[in-house]
């Protein structure tokens, strides 16, 4: 990932960018941290870049001139158009899944403003997505793009070592992630639970599951009314399963996979909750399947089809979901699923959908 950060303080990124993993990630060529200097594209000799706003009012505006010369100077070096990044509290305000959905880019360009802001014309030539990184406001972009350039490096290859990739999950499943302990086992009377002592990982990774739950109740309820509980459903060939089994671990830690080639499954009645989603995963689709008999209560559905799969059926399997009060979302056709980078940009739009 290669980061072009315009602004009027590039000491202050690259320092930022200087220490700690992004620091190493730098040094080992995993992501590059360009710094752009709006100043030296004024387009005057007195070196300045703001000027007095039209209409009066307090404050100064950056000119769109030197800041659409900034961002020429970048973009003409790269292949592709790349992504121009405004911060601004007058952005969508960031979360995981924008993040994740930024880490798939190669380039991104992070424009930061100050003073009062930037002339508009120039970001409407010029920017593709307007972020904020909360609701408050800063003398300037620069912290909103270190806020970016942080949260995304975590998702681009070898940035994180092994043992430091297992925070991917803090926000996965809408849920914060559960308490962490170590040595000593009992600090100023306070006791280590139990369980994480026991060795009993089945017991450990429930516990831990059952402290995210209550710790988002806790303390970020309108999170957990947003997570689901992801169970996946694959009927026909192993491919199907398999696949199932991939999509189901991109969208949450704690995912289900149920096989209804199995008979038992398929003489099942199912009644499904709200705050579930369904990932259908089928490259067969026969009366077998059409006779299952599933409700739910405005439950949301994802179908993913193989070649196998007649479209006139998948069309009336999606009436007959409709009709016993599913929510359909987007049909995919299973090879989204078959490549890693197809399969991580499937589970970002699902998750959007949400
Ligand atoms: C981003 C930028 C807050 C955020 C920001 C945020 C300075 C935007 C200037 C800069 C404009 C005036 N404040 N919440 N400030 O992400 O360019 O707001």
């Amino acid at each position: 990932m290669n980061y072009h950060v315009l602004t009027l303080f590039p000491d202050m990124i690259r320092q930022a960018c200087e220490t700690s993993i992004l620091g190493r990630a730098v040094k080992n060529g995993t992501i590059a941290v360009e710094t752009v200097n709006i100043r030296d594209f004024s387009a005057n000799k007195h070196n300045r870049v703001d000027d007095y706003p039209y209409g009066g009012g307090a404050g100064m505006v950056m000119e769109a001139e030197p800041v659409y010369r900034a961002v020429s100077s970048v973009s003409e070096k790269l292949e592709k158009k790349p992504r121009v990044i405004y911060l601004t509290p007058q952005g969508r305000v960031l979360n995981q899944t924008m993040v994740e959905e930024f880490a798939l880019e190669d380039e991104l360009v992070l424009l930061c403003g100050h003073y009062e802001g930037i002339d508009e014309r120039v970001l409407e030539e010029v920017v593709t997505d307007y972020v904020s990184i909360g609701d408050y406001v800063l003398t300037g972009g620069e912290l909103g793009a270190m806020v970016l350039i942080d949260s995304i490096s975590r998702f681009v290859p070898g940035v994180l070592s092994n043992e430091e990739s297992s925070q991917f999950e803090s926000l996965q499943d809408n849920l914060l992630e559960y308490p962490h302990y170590t040595r000593p086992e009992i600090w100023r009377d306070r006791q280590v639970p139990e369980v994480l002592l026991s060795g009993d990982h089945k017991k450990i990774e429930a516990w831990r599951k059952e402290q995210s739950i209550l710790r988002t109740k806790e303390r970020r309820p309108d999170l957990l009314e947003k997570s689901v509980r992801v169970r996946s459903l694959f009927y026909g060939t192993d491919l199907s399963a398999s696949l199932a089994a991939d999509l189901t671990e991109a969208l949450s830690r704690y995912g289900e996979v149920m096989d209804f080639n199995r008979k038992k499954l398929r003489k099942t009645r199912w009644s499904f909750e709200r705050r579930e989603l369904l990932l259908f995963v089928l490259d067969t689709l026969d009366e077998d399947f059409f006779n299952v008999s599933m409700k739910g209560h405005q439950t949301p559905v994802f179908l993913i089809t193989g070649e196998g799969v007649d479209p006139a059926d998948a069309e009336r399997f999606k009436e007959q979901l409709t009709s016993r009060r599913f929510r359909m979302l987007d049909t995919f056709p299973m090879e989204v699923l078959q490549d890693k980078e197809a399969l991580k940009r499937t589970a970002i739009e699902m998750r959007k959908q949400l």
